[in-house]
């Protein structure tokens, strides 16, 4: 049997692992990859008991009354053709769209965004990574020019003295990426002394949503001990000026009071950013996942171009993408607004120039559309297809969700397990898995890497972009169902965007562990490290642009008393539609856990492991309690890997990325009675 060198289905560290065929089961084995360097976490080493899973989906089902039956391909492709058209032909093309994933290859996502576009010739259309990376995509795009979640690879972290890490836990996130902090000194800012935390020079522990306060309040004290790189600000950057009047009031005493960070941490925060060089800031979700995330990623990005640290060696700003193809995923076309190579949807010229790869008028092309909760909740929406997300789960204020869901005409889920989401649809298509396909997933650090085909589908299993290519067949359009052909295109169409990757091909990807875009011709090396000279904004400089401290769209009152914010756990993936799946994942870590301090816990008459009923303006849901008294009195943390928290989540949208609140929403707690051990 030939072992097969791949990456893990799961996040975006995109761990290097050997699979083999073997008879009964494929063996999956670590690989000594530049990335995770032999490393993988425990939901890498079990992702092979995915492939044979006896809960698989092994062919298309359709709905037959309250139940699915199983179904031949034709008839699920007429079903779904049949819909499309009727809809259109009632509603209109906007009536039919498309939500995708983050964990589609970038061949996938580039085929479903030009699917919907073209074959559709519908502007609905967006993606799960609207509810992860679009604040500190915004921030970056607006500020530097470029979104790349890592501007640098990761081993530079490692030759990094001092890191501040902004809501992230990647000792549970991305456990393999510990290793390139182990030498620095890192502080992490985070309302739970987590994992992650634990292992820090200093946490900070501010409370939830307030994260913009704690940034402008560092600047504040960098500005006033001197700090400020003048020089630097004045030769890269533009509006300087603005932001320090913007941060003259975030003096540290009124810091300490908004964010709860004492201000000897505030100010030795700042000093080791600024004398304990080379530095770096890294956000992730705890920062960015609320009403104000683009503003509060930009707030990190004004400290980390006023103390000089962007473009430097070893230094700079990042944040941390989260899925499998995150990265790849928000530059081929699935966003609403978007074209592929990470061009703007109303750019006149780049509408031109991708309509002239897919052989149409620019005319022809729809205009951007709405934002995923906006899409998914909106009754215009009659029919929807949803390829690689498990949205009753995942998606913020989730009785909305559902309800809306349920409303439709027509719901199409394409799964290899039959997700929450894919149980109300109506024809549910049975996709073929990470180890049995080829195609290409660009990692957190914008390195292009290839996903390869280790041993066949199932029989009756197709692969999502055989599925498009029918669909559009049977719409009148003629697609290549093959990865191949699929990235040589998207090539072409990305030729001169922000994200491009013309000179990236699958031979160079094998040679050279990885190609980092932009990367405009084959004799390009890539661009591991981004703005040494230069920003790519008109100016060539990068922009600071003030931003002010809004409390979050919902506040603790008396009937909601408490600070809700959800995240993730190590042994689960997302919505668990895979890792719940996953025997030694569940014995592992069986249900989910509503972290809860002991005073508060006392307050309520609640013990370790009783059942809680956490409620919201929106929904409730019981969970068993932990209390650990790492986390603020004032907070409760609940994990997201099963239904539940987000019936919770609040999902006010932040106005600039129209990312919802998920981490900060008020709740009231309850000892659960009915049931508890
Ligand atoms: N095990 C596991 N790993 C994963 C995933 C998974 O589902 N499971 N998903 C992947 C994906 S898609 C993503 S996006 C990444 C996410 O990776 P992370 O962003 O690291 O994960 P989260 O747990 O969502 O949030 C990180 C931390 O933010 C804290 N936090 C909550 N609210 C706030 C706040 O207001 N301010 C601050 N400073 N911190 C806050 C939480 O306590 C939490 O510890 O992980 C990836 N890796
Ligand atoms: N409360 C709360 N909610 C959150 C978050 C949070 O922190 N708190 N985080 C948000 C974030 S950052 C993210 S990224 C989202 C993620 O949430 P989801 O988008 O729901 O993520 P997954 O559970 O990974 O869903 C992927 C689905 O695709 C299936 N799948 C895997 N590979 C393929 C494939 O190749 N083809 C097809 N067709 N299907 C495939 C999997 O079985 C799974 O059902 O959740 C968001 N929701
Ligand atoms: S860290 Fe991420 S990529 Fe690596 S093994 Fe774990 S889930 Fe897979
Ligand atoms: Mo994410």
């Amino acid at each position: 049997m030939t072992a097969t060198d791949t990456h893990c289905p799961y996040c975006a560290l995109q761990c290097g692992m050997t699979l083999t065929p073997e008879i009964p089961r494929v063996r999956l084995e670590p690989r000594d990859f530049v990335v995770n360097k032999g490393g993988l976490c425990a939901k890498g080493f079990s992702a092979a008991d995915l492939l044979d899973h006896s809960d698989r989906l092994l062919t298309p089902l359709v709905r037959k009354g309250q139940g699915l039956r199983e179904a031949s391909w034709d008839e699920a492709f007429d079903r779904i053709v049949d819909a499309i058209e009727s809809a259109q032909k009632a509603y209109g093309r906007d009536s039919v769209g498309a939500f995708g994933g983050g964990g589609l290859t970038n061949e996938k996502a580039y085929a479903l965004g030009k699917f919907v576009r073209v074959s559709l010739k519908s502007s609905s259309i967006d993606y799960n990574g609207r509810f992860c990376m679009s604040s500190a995509a915004t921030a970056a795009n607006r500020s530097l020019g470029v979104d790349r979640g890592l501007p640098f690879p990761l081993e530079d972290v490692a030759s990094a003295r001092t890191v501040l890490i902004v809501g992230a836990n990647p000792a549970e996130a991305m456990p393999p990426s510990m290793q390139y902090l182990e030498g620095t000194r890192f502080i992490v800012a985070d309302p739970r002394r987590t994992k992650t935390a634990a292992g820090a020079y200093l946490h900070l522990q501010p409370l939830p949503g307030t994260d913009l306060a704690l940034a402008n309040g560092l600047l504040h004290i960098a500005i006033r001990e001197g700090y400020v790189d003048e020089d630097y600000v004045a030769r890269r950057t533009t509006g300087f000026e603005a932001v320090r009047s913007a941060t003259n009031a975030y003096w540290p005493e009124r810091v300490e009071r908004m964010t709860g960070v004492p201000e000897t941490q505030l100010r030795q925060t700042v000093r080791l950013l600024a004398t304990e060089g080379p530095a770096m800031i890294l956000t992730a979700r705890g920062a960015e996942q609320h009403s104000n995330g683009t503003d509060t990623a930009q707030a990190f990005l004004n400290l980390a171009l006023a103390l000089g640290l962007v473009g430097r060696p070893f230094s700079g700003y990042g944040t941390i993408t989260g899925q499998g193809n995150g990265q790849g995923g928000r530059e081929h076309g699935q966003k609403a607004d978007q074209l592929p190579g990470y061009r703007k949807l109303d750019d006149p010229a780049a509408r031109a120039h991708v309509a002239a790869v897919w052989g149409i008028d620019p005319d022809e092309l729809p205009g951007p559309g709405r934002s995923a909760y906006e899409m998914l909740t909106d009754d215009r929406l009659k029919v929807l297809m949803v390829l690689a997300s498990n949205i009753a789960v995942s998606a913020p204020n989730s009785n909305r969700v559902l309800q809306q869901l349920r409303k439709l005409d027509f719901l199409v889920v394409s799964d290899i397990f039959l997700s929450e989401t894919a149980a109300l649809a109506d024809v549910v298509l049975p996709a073929a898995q990470w180890a049995e396909e080829e195609g290409t997933m660009t990692n957190l650090e914008g390195r292009v890497i290839r996903r390869r085909r280790a041993l066949p589908p199932p029989p009756d299993v197709r692969t999502d972009l055989e599925v498009l290519a029918e669909l559009s067949r049977r719409l009148g359009r003629a697609e290549s169902s093959d990865p191949r052909t699929v990235f040589e295109e998207l090539r072409r169409a990305s030729a001169g965007g922000i994200a491009d990757y013309a000179g990236i091909t699958y031979e160079r990807i094998e040679q050279e562990d990885g190609v980092f875009w932009p990367c405009p011709a084959e004799d390009h090396p890539g661009t591991p490290r981004l703005f040494a000279d230069t920003f790519p904004t008109p100016s060539g400089k990068a922009r600071l642009i003030p931003v002010v401290h809004q409390d979050p769209a919902e506040m603790p009152d008396r009937s909601f008393p408490y600070v809700l914010t959800t995240g993730r756990n190590m042994q689960h993936y997302q919505s668990g539609n895979q890792t719940r799946r996953v025997r030694a994942l569940t014995v592992a870590l069986p249900e989910p856990r509503a972290e809860i301090h002991p005073d508060l816990a006392r307050r309520h008459g609640i013990a370790d492991g009783d059942l809680v009923e956490l409620r919201s303006r929106r929904g409730a849901a019981v969970l068993r309690a932990r209390l650990s008294d790492g986390i603020r009195p004032d907070t409760v943390f609940a994990p997201f890997h099963w239904p539940g928290a987000n019936a919770l989540t609040n999902p006010a949208l932040d106005p600039h990325s129209r990312m919802p609140a998920f981490k900060a929403c008020a709740v009231a707690i309850s000892l659960h009675t009915e049931g508890t051990e």
